[in-house]
């Protein structure tokens, strides 16, 4: 039975993203809060390389082995306003508790954990969504994390689109983002510039740079665009409730702001892409012979 209405459809073309309430359950997602609780709390600094997320489109952007050799591991990135920085004398420390201090846990969950491998790769429901959406002939998944936007010291997702930082030939990414709490224009939701897709072109990626650390290069032929996605009028916010899950088109601008609030803002996301596009060695995440980009629909 078909997961998309026709109407939902129409809606997901015209605007490059598409919220569906209650996707999940209450019961299926409060089973993954309560496993996502359950890893920030199994989170210990001792070994922990400090590696911090920074999304700084301009540069700064993390891209140390920790990062970059996370596509087969469960790796925890810290939020950067969560350390003391470093001094001569002494080094980073934390200024809240561990578990506080995550901005995000990835990239293998859907592989890896059992709760999450369930409600994606094992789950009906997300391959008839797939299946309905018709972008992908053979989608892979990649890239399955949680995004913790913490109390207060929560950081902003600066604009952008996902087939920078997830390029495939021709672009191909499509993200699924899933509320595990409340999501409101308080604690940090999501904002689109609807139908952005239709005229933001790929035209600089995300790349491993050749000197180490990661870096944004161009694509060749592609003319970049003039416009200032920040500064136009059209931006929506998205607030949602938990059991939500947003369709995110690889090419859609969107962004998150920070969480000055007391509550924290906890969500799972994995992104797709199609099998058959060509994704090459220069792309930061890397499969593995190990661990290759799992087929939703091929087992
Ligand atoms: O969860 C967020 O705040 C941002 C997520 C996002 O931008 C993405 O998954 O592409």
């Amino acid at each position: 039975m078909s997961v998309l209405s026709p109407e939902q459809l129409q809606r997901w073309r015209q605007d490059g993203y598409l919220i569906i309430t209650d996707f999940y359950t209450s019961e299926d997602t409060q089973e993954m809060l309560n496993e996502a609780r359950r890893l920030l709390k199994e989170f210990k600094l001792e070994g922990h390389p400090l590696t911090t997320f920074k999304t700084e489109v301009d540069g700064g952007h993390v891209g140390d082995d920790y990062f970059l050799g996370s596509n087969d591991k469960i790796r925890y990135f810290l939020e950067t306003s969560s350390l003391s920085p470093a001094t001569q004398t002494s080094p980073a420390k934390l200024l809240v508790s561990p578990e506080r201090s995550i901005n995000k846990i990835g990239h293998a969950l859907a592989p890896l954990n059992p709760v999450f491998r369930r409600h994606t790769l094992e789950c009906a429901k997300i391959s008839q969504l797939a299946i309905d959406l018709g972008e992908h002939d053979d989608p892979r998944v990649l890239q399955s994390m949680i995004i913790c936007k913490q109390p207060r010291i929560g950081g902003p997702v600066p604009t952008h689109n996902d087939s920078t930082f997830l390029y495939t030939d021709p672009p191909s990414a499509v993200g699924a983002w899933v509320a595990l709490e409340e999501c409101t224009t308080q604690n940090g939701c999501l904002s689109f510039l609807p139908g952005s897709h239709k005229t933001a072109r790929i035209s600089t990626r995300f790349v491993r740079a050749p000197e180490g650390g990661t870096t944004f290069e161009p694509v060749p032929g592609v003319e970049p665009n003039e416009e200032k996605w920040d500064e136009m009028d059209g931006w929506v916010e998205a607030p949602v409730r938990p059991g939500t899950l947003v369709l995110i088109h690889g090419s859609v601008m969107h962004r998150s702001p920070p969480n000055p609030s007391d509550s924290s803002r906890l969500i799972y996301t994995f992104h797709m892409i199609e099998g058959k596009a060509k994704y090459d060695e220069r792309n930061w995440l890397q499969p593995t012979r190990e661990m290759p980009f799992p087929s939703l629909l091929r087992g």
